[in-house]
């Protein structure tokens, strides 16, 4: 691949090389690199292999093959991975190149560093992305926010790869600083609020005796008028799905759950 880059990716897990395929698909050519660099060999002899996808053996590497000004996107774990990545990018940036922190961090964190940043002359963006995987392959839901300044560079890819509604992008300009990562918080909010309302609900149908059977009957009703919503499908899909013995698979799965980099909940353990 000749040529220089659109944009360099950081971060080569399920968010990062689904993001990366996706911006290629839609004409971009992606700079790609990742901490532990066996990652970077991987993709681009597999998934990333004849698509406009460029790797990168470190931090000056990748600077070197993006066009200017730069455009760099971090999808790595939140927290003080980011704030490494950003103290080893400045170094190799110039003013007026961007920094992107796609992962779920802080709206706090994303405040103190756009301000950090555009004191160095570099235009720092916070975004949610919202989606999951699948959301990052074929259309996420993209919240960005931070300096202003960054958002005619980043605006056609961002609207390019985002999730159409209606023939319009999931996708605008929020606000300052830390205002991407605010909205991503509270989309996430309402989204758990949603899960443990689904959770609940769940429960009382156990509790009174109505079969699984009828429960995803419930759910595919309820799909139909104004609960129509992804949650509630898969609520449907997951009840009506039986394990290769012929079983429902949900009562055989442990009620527990985990989460990354924070605490284990185990709700069989009451306080
Ligand atoms: P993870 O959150 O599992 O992060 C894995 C990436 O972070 C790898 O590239 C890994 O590098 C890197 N990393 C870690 Br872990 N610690 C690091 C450190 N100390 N220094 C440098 N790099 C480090 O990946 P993900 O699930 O793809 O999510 C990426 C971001 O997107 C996260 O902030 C996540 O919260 C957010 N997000 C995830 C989803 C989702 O559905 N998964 C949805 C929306 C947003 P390595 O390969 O060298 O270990």
């Amino acid at each position: 691949m000749s040529g220089k880059g659109d944009i360099g990716l950081i971060g080569l897990a399920v968010m990062g090389q689904n993001l990366i395929l996706n911006m290629a698909d839609h004409g971009f050519t992606v700079v790609a690199f990742n901490r532990s660099i066996e990652k970077v060999h991987a993709f681009l002899a597999n998934e990333a292999k004849g698509k406009s996808i460029i790797g990168a053996e470190s931090i000056q590497d990748l600077a070197s093959k993006l066009k200017t000004p730069r455009r760099v996107m971090l999808l790595v774990k939140a927290g003080d991975a980011v704030d490494n990545f950003i103290n080893q990018l400045v170094p190799h940036l110039e003013k007026g190149d961007i920094i992107i922190d796609g992962g779920n961090s802080e709206y706090q964190d994303s405040e103190r560093r756009s301000k950090d940043l555009a004191a160095k002359g570099i235009r720092f963006v916070g975004t949610g992305v919202s989606g999951g995987e699948e959301g990052a392959r074929y259309g996420p839901s993209l919240m960005p926010g931070g300096n202003k300044e960054a958002w005619p560079f980043i605006k056609d890819i961002f609207q390019g790869i985002a999730a159409k509604a209606d023939g319009q992008p999931c996708c605008e300009w929020v606000g300052n600083d830390g205002a991407g990562h605010f909205v991503k918080m509270v989309h996430n909010g309402i989204e758990y609020g949603d899960m443990q309302l689904i959770g609940e609900i769940y429960h009382l149908m156990s509790a009174i005796g109505i079969s699984q059977e009828e429960m995803a009957d419930t759910f595919t009703e309820w799909n139909k008028g104004e609960l129509d919503s992804f949650l509630i499908e898969i609520t449907r899909d997951i009840l009506k799905f039986k394990d290769t013995d012929g079983q429902y698979l949900l009562q055989k799965i442990r009620d527990s759950a985990g989460q990354k980099g924070y605490r284990k909940v185990d709700c069989n353990r009451r306080p």
